[in-house]
């Protein structure tokens, strides 16, 4: 039986993509890279260093910086990150998600968190949601980052419950991926064909209820 939800963040719980999404376009225009909603989707679940590899990847530029240099892009797509942060409140939980938890929790289901985010403490706290997840994998103890099932895996893990016993919810295909590698059912919120491989899609967050999920599992 399901005893616990694995969630990631940003996309799934917050609007927080597009944020992402912003400050990366913003620095690969500087960098001379064209963006595109197909590499913007590439970058969704993937840790800071990697998204910014596959960026230079795309705009052939993968020699071009020293790795401090590198290091100074990230760090730099993060103050734009941390920028469009700042007026976040409640307001970014998408739709459906503050019910979403408040039944879980009322239905006595374990929840953690598995975002690849370095910044998931201060969202969390920024949306009011933090009480929710004392239980979250620590992005910075990663061996590898997602599609890898480490974090989801781990997110299990840290509820003392077996990965059959969790359902994993997502947003990106390199998250869906991490979630069945982990061996736990695997919830993909949005595009039908990019998250094919999830067992169970809802294309909005309106959709995720106890009763959804029952209907899709019977
Ligand atoms: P940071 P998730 C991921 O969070 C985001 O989807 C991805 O766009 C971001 O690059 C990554 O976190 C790292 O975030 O730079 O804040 O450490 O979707 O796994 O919750
Ligand atoms: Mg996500």
């Amino acid at each position: 039986a399901i005893k616990g939800f694995v969630f990631d963040l940003d996309g799934v719980i917050a609007d927080t993509s597009v944020y992402h999404a912003q400050a990366w376009h913003q620095l690969a225009t500087e960098l001379g890279v064209a963006w595109n909603d197909e590499l913007a989707d590439d970058l969704k679940g993937v840790s800071r260093m990697d998204s910014l590899e596959l960026i230079l990847k795309a705009g052939g530029k993968t020699d071009a910086y020293t790795q401090a240099e590198k290091e100074a892009y990230a760090t730099k797509k993060n103050d734009n990150y941390l920028a469009l942060l700042k007026n976040m409140d409640a307001s970014a939980i998408l739709p459906g998600i503050a019910d979403f938890l408040a039944d879980l929790k009322k239905h006595d289901y374990q929840l953690s968190l598995a975002s690849a985010s370095k910044n998931s403490p201060l969202v969390l706290e920024q949306l009011g949601l933090a009480d929710y997840f004392s239980a979250r994998v620590d992005p910075a103890t990663l061996k590898h980052g997602k599609p890898d099932p480490e974090i989801f895996a781990r997110g299990a893990a840290i509820l003392n419950l077996r990965p059959d016993e969790c359902i994993g919810v997502e947003d990106a295909k390199a998250g869906v991926q991490s979630i069945n590698a982990a061996g736990e059912t695997s919830i993909g919120i949005g595009d039908l064909q990019t998250l094919a491989a999830a067992d169970i899609n809802f294309t909005s967050t309106k959709d995720l209820t106890l009763a959804n999920i029952e209907q899709a599992l019977a």
